[in-house]
């Protein structure tokens, strides 16, 4: 009797499989490791996003492809690496370049095979990709878009070195509603109630981007009284962590408006941006919680994958400065989520894995072929069904062509455009504070497991796309010139402080 029942569960599920899973697709913006289950800073907050990881796999060990916004998007969602694009900074959008005018996206991907595609909030950079007619339609649905306002009448950190409208954080009293990505996650609610309703079988991709934590870091007190002033932890520094890191390492973040450690301490504004960002992103979570509970809801959990994920990471003082464009872990590190049915619940992968991953991994998952043209992500099906499983190659993340840094389980490795290099060995100096390569001399094992390393640096290194700006970097060889963007850099030219 009991296996006659059994039976019957099975082929009632095998039925309602007949439907292609529905896709959740959940992106936020400069969110680095400070999860709660990626353990990336004590005081972390984010029960929603870790319940999901707990009901999914976990990448513990995911890293973007480019530390920056436009290059790190258009990386995961055309499943091409910058340097193979030569995408590497906030501008152009891919669609402005003529070899990728008429690239299949990830999202028009689905669509040909038979998905209802929509979007909210920020996945691609900025407004780009929001078009909804024509030859290159990206989505057939879109929502509102993504934006850090409501902003207050003045600034709330007065004297930034840099003026910039967005390098701003702290308590702002206003209503949460308001909030850009509270209306992205209502945009999300409706638009699961909407599906749920519907009597068709056409499954959905739905892709909610969430602006939060990128700046300006503001919350309401709300959201600053879960991170008590009392049990605030900075974030692990080195005082001398950057006497061991080239001098090339600041030419990839040479001039920018996010301030450096400098600033913050002398401002005494470092507990407060770390209070603000952690706000934050207990803010985010809570908007990832309310989709979540409709999902539930409406029992559209059982037939939906769930994909979360972040561009990149954030700097909040480690190797003294704040912000993105870097190529170590505080730069590199992002969630990575995959869950819903068919997904084996509680595993964490301690194998690297790329966001360039998701795209091959979403069609193996959804049963489609992956799209002609060359995916350079490889599929995490086989971490998915065993966390152990060796991985072939690392992660790699490129900021600017020949600047690679390389993450394995155990090691990273970094190598500039000048051929300057770094190692670091995650068990003993999980900070990466320790540069092996700069002790001389090199210890022999040091130099073969960075030239092991070394053989998986990317080799299409194409120079920046025509119309590439916003922190884009260039290095002659035969000139040994360095350009960022678009000046030139002396070789004694002082270390800036904040962008002229
Ligand atoms: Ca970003
Ligand atoms: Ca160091």
């Amino acid at each position: 009797m009991l296996r006659k029942f059994l039976l019957f569960i099975l082929s009632v599920s095998l039925l309602q499989g007949a439907k292609k899973p529905n896709v959740l697709f959940i992106a936020i913006d400069d969110q680095n490791d400070w999860i709660g289950c990626l353990n990336g800073h004590p005081n972390s907050k984010t029960p929603h996003i870790d319940a999901l990881a707990k009901s999914g796999t976990l990448f513990n060990n995911a890293h973007c492809q480019s530390p920056l916004c436009n290059p790190s998007r258009c990386s995961l969602m055309l499943g091409l690496r910058p340097d193979s694009t030569g995408i590497y900074g906030l501008a152009p959008f891919f669609r402005q370049v003529p070899e990728y005018q008429d690239h299949t996206t990830l999202a028009q991907h689905l669509a040909n095979n038979g998905y209802h595609t929509a979007m909210a909030g920020k996945i691609f950079h900025g407004g780009y990709g929001k078009q909804t007619k024509g030859k290159h339609l990206e989505w057939h649905e879109t929502g509102p878009g993504a934006t850090g306002a409501p902003f207050p009448k003045e600034r709330l950190v007065k004297n930034t070195p840099s003026p910039h409208k967005l390098v701003d954080w702290g308590v702002f009293p206003h209503k949460d509603e308001d909030k850009g990505d509270h209306k992205i996650a209502t945009w999300a609610v409706d638009f699961l109630d909407k599906q749920a309703a519907k009597k068709d079988d056409k499954p959905f991709f739905c892709a909610a981007g969430f602006f939060l934590p990128h700046v300006p870091c503001f919350a309401t007190q709300k959201w600053f009284d879960q991170h008590p002033l009392e049990t605030l932890k900075l974030p692990a520094i080195h005082p001398t962590d950057r006497d061991d890191t080239p001098r090339f390492s600041w030419y990839i973040h040479w001039k920018l408006p996010e301030p450096r450690l400098k600033f913050l301490q002398e401002a005494k504004e470092w507990e407060n941006l770390t209070r603000s960002y952690l706000a934050c992103t207990t803010f985010v979570d809570h908007q990832v919680g309310r989709i979540m509970a409709k999902l539930k809801e409406t029992g559209l959990d059982k037939n939906t994958i769930i994909v979360l994920w972040s561009d990149h990471g954030w700097h909040i003082g480690e190797k003294q400065i704040t912000g993105k464009n870097t190529l170590w872990d505080d730069g590199t590190r992002v969630p990575l989520i995959f869950a819903g049915p068919g997904l084996k619940p509680n595993q964490v992968v301690q194998e690297p894995a790329e966001l360039l991953d998701i795209y091959p991994t979403l069609c193996d998952l959804l049963k489609i072929d992956s799209p002609k043209h060359h995916l350079q992500g490889l599929s995490l099906i086989p971490q998915l069904d065993k966390p152990a499983t060796p991985r072939t190659q690392p992660a790699i993340t490129t900021h600017g062509a020949h600047n690679h840094g390389i993450r394995t389980k155990d090691w990273r490795y970094i190598r500039y455009a000048d051929g300057s290099e770094e190692l670091y060995h995650h068990p003993n100096d999980p900070n990466e504070w320790h540069n092996l390569l700069a002790k001389k001399p090199i210890a022999k094992a040091h130099r073969a497991k960075a030239d092991a390393l070394a053989e998986f640096l990317p080799n299409d290194n194409l120079p920046p796309v025509p119309k590439s700006r916003a922190r884009i970097i260039t290095y002659d060889p035969k000139t040994k010139e360095v350009v960022w963007e678009g000046k030139k850099v002396g070789k004694n030219d002082p270390i800036p402080e904040v962008e002229d």
